[in-house]
């Protein structure tokens, strides 16, 4: 009897530090054959558990002492499997906290700054010279139409605007727009007087030079209203100018001619790269054209439903490009289309 306890429990801790040898792989089923080494043995049909429900086959005398050796061997055995599950499982909590170590001390991952492009910053500082005096954004579509593009603002067939020269031409009788003009036209079909608004956006021409690129940036304005005259645009954009380029800043008005404006005038600044004394920015003349201008020509209000007798508007129009050249003092337009970081982050 007692050997044969000896020998079960032997070949129990056998079996038991053999599974202790495996804890150092990472065998998940560590937890799974403890819990079989258990049942073997102990559980309910278990070797000891039987071995001690045969205790009846003994002599009488005998089984107090019996029953002593295999209820101490269960013991043994229950409580070593019991701290081999424990140092299993500390194991495989360790191992998940390496795995999950995060050194705090390491520099951080670079991310680069980005930015508005120069062209896009002056663009929403133009616009918001406007709005902060009444106005507001609008926008409308690149590919216009013949009609909102031209007719609508009275340039006839025959104008040298509507030449190949100068318009990029769209399948199905449409253009990308040559000026953010249409979008106040549009305007205008759609709401009465008073009307102020800002219209930014791309426009294209068919135009590349040293100068001149296919596409630039437009913001234009339309204020309508009773008794308007050439007084309040000549205010509103004096008021924009000293705001963009400083309220020391010189600023006359020049006779001009637009169809869609009568009479119409370019707006001059003192230049602002040689003070006025003249260079080769206003090739010796002391001005920088920066504006055109214009009380917006009755005919324009027909074609979109205003009557002329009962009122009247001013309307004007800038290329971005230009305003931030002269800005920045940046002389060669190419630099913002080129998208070289180390001009980009300059702004
Ligand atoms: C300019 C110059 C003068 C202008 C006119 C209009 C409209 F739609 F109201 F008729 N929008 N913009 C205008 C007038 C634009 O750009 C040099």
């Amino acid at each position: 009897m007692k050997d044969e306890v000896r020998e079960i429990c032997d070949r129990a801790f056998e079996e038991l530090s053999y599974l202790k040898s495996l804890e150092n792989r990472k065998d998940q089923k560590n937890q799974k054959n403890l819990q079989d080494l258990r049942v073997k043995y102990l559980g309910k049909k278990g070797l000891l558990t039987v071995l001690l429900k045969s205790l009846g086959k003994l002599p009488r005398e005998d089984r107090p002492a019996a029953g002593k050796i295999i209820n101490e061997a269960k013991a043994r055995l229950e409580s070593a499997i019991e701290d081999t599950g424990r140092s299993v499982k500390a194991l495989q909590e360790k191992r998940v906290i390496e795995s999950r170590r995060i050194d705090v001390t390491l520099p951080g991952f670079f991310i680069p700054q980005g930015r508005q492009h120069p062209i896009n910053q002056v663009l929403d500082e133009v616009c918001e010279v406007f709005t902060s005096m009444g106005f507001r954004v609008e926008e409308g579509p690149e590919v216009e139409d013949n009609y909102h593009n031209f007719e609508a603002l009275n340039i006839p067939n025959e104008h040298p605007a509507r030449d190949m020269q100068d318009t990029f031409y769209v399948a199905g009788g449409f253009v990308l727009r040559t000026h953010t003009s249409p979008v106040q036209v549009r305007v205008m079909e759609r709401e009465k007087p008073p009307v102020r608004v800002v219209a930014p956006g791309k426009v294209y021409r068919c135009d590349s030079d040293q100068t001149h690129t296919p596409m630039f940036h437009q913001v234009e304005g339309l204020l309508v209203d009773r008794n308007i005259s050439m007084a309040d645009l000549k205010g509103v954009l004096e008021a924009f100018v000293h705001s963009i380029f400083g309220s020391k800043t010189p600023v006359r008005l020049r006779p001009s001619y637009f169809p869609f404006t009568e009479p119409s005038a370019e707006i001059d600044i003192g230049c602002v790269i040689c003070g006025g004394a003249g260079c080769g920015v206003c090739k010796k003349t002391g001005w920088i054209e920066i504006l055109g201008a214009g009380m917006v020509n009755p005919k324009v209000f027909e074609f979109s439903g205003y009557d002329p007798e009962e009122y009247t508007g001013f309307a004007f129009g800038l290329g971005i490009e230009r305003v931030a050249m002269l800005k920045y003092g940046i002389d060669d337009l190419r630099l913002f289309f080129e998208n070289d970081i180390r001009f980009l982050e300059q702004f």
